[in-house]
């Protein structure tokens, strides 16, 4: 009933305890403009196979979940303006209408699991949003972190979010939120966020390890990692916070809300920060993928010895 298909690439590495580590599509059809989208997925997925792993990049193309987009196919999506932004509640519809749909991080979680791949590496994760007492956008990514069990490297939620309410959610869901190498929460763009990391780890060991003994414990759910961008990349915390307000005042004047709002939001502060929002998002992503190649294969060897 569902057509999917698997990269003989990917279908190989899983096959043989090769480390795959699986790539959202959102990020590049909603989240980047042409063509740095595309030269991000490709620098991207190069990284990963100088770690010695294998990405898989994810997305539903007329229906069919490919686990593995092509080098073509890749093409195809970053060139295309009328994808779906598909997420837990419209990915079957998506297959059945046999529609082209860039997944997010929730959507993404879902096939990843269902290939049989426990490590996805991304930009920011979705979280509650300002105002989200009012309008009740809580991201479904959350809720996602807390029954699929994928393990999601990311920079920390995005600073256009609520971050403390964010972090509050995530506790409720029983969604561990593990800062790699330092004790506070790292913001996306920034290092810091004024926040401390509910949990701190210093290794790929541990990160996998933690995850393991979930499962061993049936607790259900991944576990969100944020990696803080590099010093080189960042956008410090106090520089970005008024661009965010801006772009938040411009979103309530245009009435943008729902799945739009994300994308809004980063565009805008795309062009307000001239564009070094856009390379940040870029440098961070390359991190959060060579980080997540480690984990992809300390899963592999903690797996062997527990
Ligand atoms: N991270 C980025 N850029 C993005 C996103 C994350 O660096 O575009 C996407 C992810 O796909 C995430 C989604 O799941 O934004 C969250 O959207 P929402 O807030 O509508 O749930
Ligand atoms: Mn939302």
């Amino acid at each position: 009933m569902i057509s999917r298909h698997i990269n003989p690439e990917v279908a190989n590495a899983l096959q043989n305890n090769i480390p795959v580590v699986a790539l959202e599509s959102t990020i590049i059809t909603h989240g980047m403009p042409y063509p740095e989208n595309l030269k991000m997925v490709l620098e991207v997925e190069e990284i990963i196979r100088d770690n010695h792993a294998v990405p898989a990049t994810i997305a539903v193309v007329d229906g069919v979940v490919k686990i593995g987009l092509s080098k073509d196919e890749v093409r195809n999506l970053s060139e295309k303006k009328d994808v779906i932004k598909l997420s837990r509640n419209d990915l079957a519809y998506a297959i059945s209408c046999r529609k082209t749909g860039a997944t997010t991080v929730a959507a993404t979680m879902i096939l990843a699991a269902s290939a049989n791949i426990k490590v996805f590496a991304t930009g920011g994760v979705g979280g509650v949003h300002l105002d989200a007492e009012k309008t009740f956008d809580v991201s479904a990514d959350l809720q996602e972190l807390a029954q699929t069990p994928v393990t999601v490297i990311s920079a920390g939620p995005k600073a256009i979010l609520d971050l403390p309410k964010t972090l509050q959610v995530l506790e409720t869901l029983g969604v561990p939120v593990v800062t790699f190498g330092q004790d506070e929460l790292p913001a996306f763009w920034s290092r810091s966020s004024g926040l401390r990391s509910p949990i701190r780890m210093n290794s790929a060991e541990e990160i996998a390890r933690s995850q393991l003994i979930r499962e061993a414990l049936s607790i259900p759910g991944g576990q969100l990692v944020a990696n803080p961008i590099p010093a080189y990349a960042e956008i410090p915390f106090q520089e970005i916070l008024p661009i965010i307000k801006k772009a938040h005042l411009e979103a309530n004047k245009e009435n943008i809300s729902d799945k739009n709002l994300t994308p809004f939001l980063l565009e805008k502060v795309f062009n307000l920060t001239d564009g070094a929002s856009l390379n940040a998002n870029i440098e961070l992503v390359k991190n959060n993928a060579s980080l997540a190649c480690k984990v992809a294969s300390s899963l592999i060897t903690e797996k062997s010895r527990l």
